[in-house]
């Protein structure tokens, strides 16, 4: 290897290691994903549901080539888009940002808890565990604004749900997540908070920043070429579970914020619209329960 070219690698190196780059992210969803969720993702077994979906698919897609009259132009402009969303790992975030939410409304059509939304890409098992009150893992100097979020878990019939387990993630202040992109510590603002005998918690955090889909991958190259925006709003992110209860995955969003009239991933409901209020110190503070369902 020359000088010139050692030195571009190492260059090109330090520069993956820094920037937030989509293929990087993209990866690390796409192993999540493959390490997580194969079980409950794997093809059914059933093969009448297989046959009816996958040709009703296909044949949306015939539909649309003879209603819009796509051209070659166009046709082998979605298969070389369709390759690098692979190429870049992005399949969990082009699916959870444009199919989830349909996916996630006739999943929970029948809940009479608290409602819920998607799941996204960027969920990781196993956060450290934290008392009922306590502080989500962050750095000494962690930006943005001082938030307190309290409330209480409860079932559909009042009862409150002692030891009911609040599992949290979040983007940081400047919208980037703990293990998808570079340089955040492992669990940063991520935690498993279990609540106390009465299903109460307080949780110390910081309000995220919105989240924009990277702009340098498949599904920003998308955005762009169709003339949408590649916002979602700040939101908390939440699975709220206890035992002989199903489990409720969600998100809090916040009153006013950028995007929450205009998420990109469809996934706001008025419901978790939260409106936390200012503290007097700088901070702000929320109280916000969860209801579940009994295990179906
Ligand atoms: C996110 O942070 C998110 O929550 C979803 C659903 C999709 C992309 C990024
Ligand atoms: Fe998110």
């Amino acid at each position: 290897m020359s000088d010139a070219t050692a030195q571009a690698t190492a260059q090109a190196a330090v520069t993956v290691a820094v920037k937030a780059t989509a293929a990087a992210s993209g990866a690390s969803a796409t192993e999540r994903f493959l390490t997580d969720k194969t079980g409950t993702s794997a093809p059914g077994a059933d093969t009448e549901r297989v046959h009816i979906l996958a040709t009703e698919m296909i044949s949306a897609v015939h539909d649309i080539v003879r209603r819009h009259q796509v051209t070659y132009e166009e046709y082998n402009a979605l298969k070389s888009w369709l390759i690098s969303v692979g190429r870049d790992g992005e399949w969990p975030l082009f699916l959870d940002v444009w199919v989830e939410h349909v996916v996630e409304e006739v999943a929970t059509a029948a809940r009479q808890g608290s409602k819920g939304t998607i799941e996204g890409p960027y969920y990781v098992p196993g956060a450290p565990e934290l008392p009922s009150v306590s502080t989500l893992p962050m750095r000494d100097k962690e930006a943005g604004t001082e938030l307190l979020f309290q409330g209480q878990v409860t079932s559909a019939s009042g009862e409150p749900l002692a030891g009911a387990l609040l599992e949290m993630w979040q983007a940081d202040d400047e919208g980037l997540y703990a293990q998808f992109a570079p340089g955040i510590p492992e669990w940063n603002l991520r935690g498993s908070v279990v609540a106390d005998d009465e299903g109460r918690f307080a949780v110390t955090t910081i309000q995220p920043a919105p989240y924009q889909i990277p702009t340098d991958g498949s599904c920003g190259r998308l955005i762009s070429a169709a003339g949408w925006h590649a916002w979602r709003p700040a939101h908390l992110h939440l699975k709220v579970s206890a035992p002989g209860h199903t489990t409720l995955t969600t998100q809090l969003y916040f009153k006013g914020g950028t995007y929450v009239e205009d998420d990109v991933a469809r996934a706001v409901k008025p419901e978790l619209v939260i409106d936390p209020r200012p503290t007097g110190d700088g901070g702000c503070e929320v109280t916000h329960g969860f209801v579940l369902d009994p295990a179906s």
